[in-house]
């Protein structure tokens, strides 16, 4: 048995959330593998719209194992707010939600960190969802951090203590006032972890890996986009953690060799929220029509998501670095406004040059998009359920893309209920 990955191919928001609760009947085990907090994943299902942040996709399946892997950072305020909210479902989850004592813990002075570094970047600033993610991966890398695994040892508060007098000292040095919200936020804090002493802490590497030599199916969940890895996305305007299939390895303990399928997710056209460089971004009025038609807000912060048409070099780049093999295109309904739909095929460089690679320094050097113009369907695409019913336009946007990025597209999303797909066998 192999793990299959299922991830973002953009800056994230691809619909991820969406994909995983499709695809989760096929699989005993749904495993998150990076990120914390900082990810809004939405489901939406008989007339209910939930978004989970570092709860596993699979979770409203009961039967499912739902894990969060040791590549995680936590936010235990945000896991108890998570698990209070879902208590309207009626979920077992001191079954089925099983936490690796290896994930990170977010801290509240991680927050202030977060903050207070990205007020010191001013105009350069990151963008960041300021929830604590990279000063935590900071604390893990630097080999200081608290792991999951030490809420239960006697000296937790010792240890906690010990860290946050380190942060309290870099707060001071960026003059960031904490005086009046530190306290509070330590007394929620505290109580989130009490109340998580209650759930599963596991050696989350050794239920994967026997999960598979058990025989039982598991998929893997990403974060955030590949565009936002650590190491291949758009540095420095990315976030902390691979979110790319090597991330799925390190953040739950897997041998590249169990990998099997990679789902890569797209949305038909392109979204980014946070700063950083967006070649086919549309600072103009088509733009705000995808981001109304999209809802493009950003699903843990609300803030509108830049938007922009569809941008071949970035996911190809995305797909190399992945190993896709299949490929599944999101939000297609949110086109049907549009007579025309452009793709960007080539970027031009400054020197003039054409490329159709993901440039090293795309944050300095400008990439102008070169765009196909293809024909829009203009109309609804509510009750297709066979790709047979696709109006002649979006086969052909479909079927070129396919040409292009030379991968089968599996699933079309054609709006945000787990109803709503096309799957092509
Ligand atoms: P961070 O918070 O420090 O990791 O941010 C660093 C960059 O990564 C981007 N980022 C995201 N981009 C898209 N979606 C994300 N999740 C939320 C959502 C975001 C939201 O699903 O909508 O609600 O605003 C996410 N998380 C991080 C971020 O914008 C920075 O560019
Ligand atoms: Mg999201």
């Amino acid at each position: 048995m192999k793990v299959d990955v299922l991830l973002g191919l953009q800056w994230g928001d691809e619909g991820k959330g969406k994909i995983v609760d499709v695809l989760a009947p096929q699989y005993q085990v749904v495993a998150r593998f990076q990120g914390g907090p900082n990810a809004g994943h939405t489901l939406e299902f008989d007339g209910f719209k939930h978004v989970l942040h570092q709860i596993p996709s699979g979770i409203f399946r009961p039967e499912i194992k739902n894990i969060i892997g040791n590549g995680l950072v936590l936010d235990p305020i945000v896991l108890k707010k998570e698990i209070d909210g879902l208590a309207k479902y009626n979920l077992p989850l001191k079954q089925n939600l099983f936490i690796s004592k290896k994930a990170s813990v977010i801290v509240p002075t991680h927050r202030l960190l977060d903050a207070a570094y990205e007020k010191s970047k001013g105009d350069s600033k990151i963008g960041s969802t300021l929830r604590g993610i990279g000063p935590a991966y900071q604390d893990k890398v630097a080999r200081q951090g608290l792991r999951m695994g030490d809420l239960v040892s006697p000296d937790f508060k010792e240890q906690y203590n010990r860290l946050v007098d380190q942060h309290k000292v870099i707060l001071d040095f960026y003059n960031y006032d904490y005086s009046s919200t530190l306290a509070d936020a330590e007394a929620t804090f505290f109580e989130a972890t009490e109340f998580l002493k209650d759930y599963n802490f596991v050696d989350s590497e050794y239920l994967v890996n026997e999960a598979i030599d058990a025989g039982q199916t598991v998929l893997a969940e990403g974060a955030q986009g590949s565009l936002l890895d650590i190491d291949f996305g758009s540095y420095p305007f990315v976030t902390s953690s691979n979110t790319t299939t090597a991330g799925a390895c390190t953040g739950l303990g897997l041998s590249p060799r169990r990998i099997g399928e990679v789902f890569g997710i797209f949305k038909a056209y392109c979204t980014r929220v946070g700063s950083g460089p967006f070649p086919t971004e549309l600072l103009n009025e088509v733009g705000e029509r995808m981001r109304q038609e999209g809802r493009e807000f950003g699903s843990t912060t609300g803030r509108p998501r830049r938007c922009g048409w569809l941008d071949l070099p970035a996911l190809k780049y995305a797909i190399m670095i992945n190993g896709v093999t299949q490929l599944v295109m999101m939000k297609v309904d949110v086109l049907n406004i549009f007579e025309e739909i452009n793709i960007c095929t080539h970027y031009q460089l400054a020197d003039g040059t054409l490329t159709d690679r993901f440039p090293y320094d795309l944050c300095t050097n400008e990439a102008t998009p070169v765009y196909k113009t293809m024909k829009g369907w203009a109309q609804s695409l509510e009750n297709l359920h066979t790709y047979d019913e696709v109006p002649a336009e979006l086969a052909a946007y479909i079927e070129f893309l396919e040409a292009e990025l030379n991968l089968p597209i599996s699933f079309i999303s054609t709006g945000p209920d787990r109803e709503a797909i096309i799957h092509r066998e």
